[in-house]
């Protein structure tokens, strides 16, 4: 790596950061069962806590992403929380509100042909955005389970309806740096006809919502053959992309760990990120959070392992030489310009990270020093006690 290169990725990763989700740290299964692990967290102090590790090891995670409920207890003030955070050297982040477990929302949420549950579903968003005040987040993020799982079941077109006046008045709640983002999803729980199925409708209907209304992408909810870094350069052109949701896939939304299966997919949205930034010589304002429940790796040294392989692969997309490429493309030049991707892709990263590390005061490896520190083993002790003499029994399965 010449020392220009080296100076380029450093340069990129002083400016990356990802948020962590709080359901990451906490017992996750699949809906045939869950396998326990006795460092996962029991209330939101633990998750904090966690979240607050994998900041302390890797240093490019500041915040902390929340679903309120179950992330907040009713009449709790969203200070304490804040407090709580802080505690932890960490803030809280994008503010999620849940949308898809109540019975009231069997039939949906703002998509529900009830004008009182998709009230019912506003007011929890209104709250959400009053803690988002609270607590000084930036981001409300919105994901909808919403949709039929039979043809005929349901007007499509009265759905989106729907969505169309709930989102528009969701927006008029928005503070001036507030932005909510809106999350798409092709099927799971709805299996016919999800409501925001693709980023197209995701993108229509935050367009109808208002400016501060952008789309989120989550790189697990694709078809397996759709190509998201185009979808993302569309976004991005149109101004539209608020976030990323990280995560692998093989089959569906595997919550896989991030670049496990495809780096070179991530890879590839983080150059078209990057050479939009370049072109347009200004950094796009994107989220980057990681949405991933780990089952059966230890949850924070999966959390570590996703943020460095986002690090690595973000240094990596900063080596692409755009120049090079701006003139291989205009000449047509395919195996150059393409060349160009590949190179940057296998170049080693290691001494760049080394680098950020040793300036920022960071271990030279987060996942080593986070098992040296011996956080996991405490932790695990310390909760199974906790849930020992809370009278907290796991096991069996779930449906
Ligand atoms: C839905 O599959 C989703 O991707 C949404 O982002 C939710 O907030 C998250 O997963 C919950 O695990
Ligand atoms: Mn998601």
């Amino acid at each position: 790596m010449t020392p220009k290169l080296l100076r380029r990725a450093v340069e990129a990763l002083s400016t990356f950061n990802v948020e962590t989700p709080s359901w990451g740290f906490a017992d996750t299964g699949t809906r045939f069962g869950k396998f326990f692990q006795d460092a996962a967290a029991i209330d939101m102090n633990d998750k904090l806590a966690d979240a607050g590790q994998v900041h302390a090891v890797t240093g490019c995670c500041p915040t902390v992403a929340t679903h309120v409920l179950w992330d907040y207890t009713p009449g709790q003030d969203p200070k304490q929380v804040v407090k709580m955070a802080r505690k932890h050297g960490i803030k809280l982040g994008a503010i999620n509100p849940n949308l898809f477990q109540d019975q009231e929302y069997k039939w949906g949420s703002f998509g529900h042909n009830d004008a009182a549950v998709r009230e019912r579903a506003l007011q929890h968003c209104f709250d959400s955005v009053a803690i988002m005040k609270a607590v000084g987040s930036e981001y409300l993020s919105l994901w909808f389970a919403d949709g039929t799982n039979y043809p005929g079941q349901a007007s499509i077109r009265e759905r989106k309806g729907h969505f169309e006046e709930a989102l528009k008045t969701l927006h008029k709640k928005l503070g001036p740096n507030q932005t909510m983002l809106v999350e798409y999803k092709p099927f799971e729980p709805a299996f016919y006809a999800t409501d925001i199925a693709d980023w197209g409708m995701a993108y229509l209907l935050s367009k109808k919502a208002g400016p501060r209304a952008k789309v989120l992408v989550d790189t697990g909810h694709h078809y397996s053959a759709q190509n998201i870094e185009q979808i993302v350069a569309w976004l991005l052109d149109e101004d539209m992309l608020g976030g990323f949701h990280f995560n692998d896939r093989r089959y569906a939304d595997d919550d896989l760990t991030l670049g496990s299966i495809d780096p070179y997919q991530i890879f590839r949205i983080f150059h078209e990120i990057l050479f939009f930034a370049a072109d347009r010589r200004k950094m796009p304002n994107i989220a980057y959070m990681v949405d991933q429940c780990h089952n059966e790796k230890a949850k924070v040294e999966a959390m570590i392992q996703t943020v460095v392989m986002a690090q690595e692969l973000y240094a990596k997309a900063a080596l692409v030489d755009h120049e090079a490429l701006r003139k291989a493309q205009a000449k047509n030049s395919v195996i150059d310009a393409e060349l160009l991707l590949k190179k940057a892709f296998f170049t080693d990263v290691s001494p760049a990270l080394a680098a950020w590390r040793k300036s920022n005061q960071l271990p030279a490896d987060p996942l080593v020093e986070h098992r040296r520190s011996g956080y996991e083993r405490k932790a695990a002790a310390d909760r199974k006690a906790r849930r020992k003499a809370m009278g907290i029994t796991r096991g069996g399965s779930f449906a």
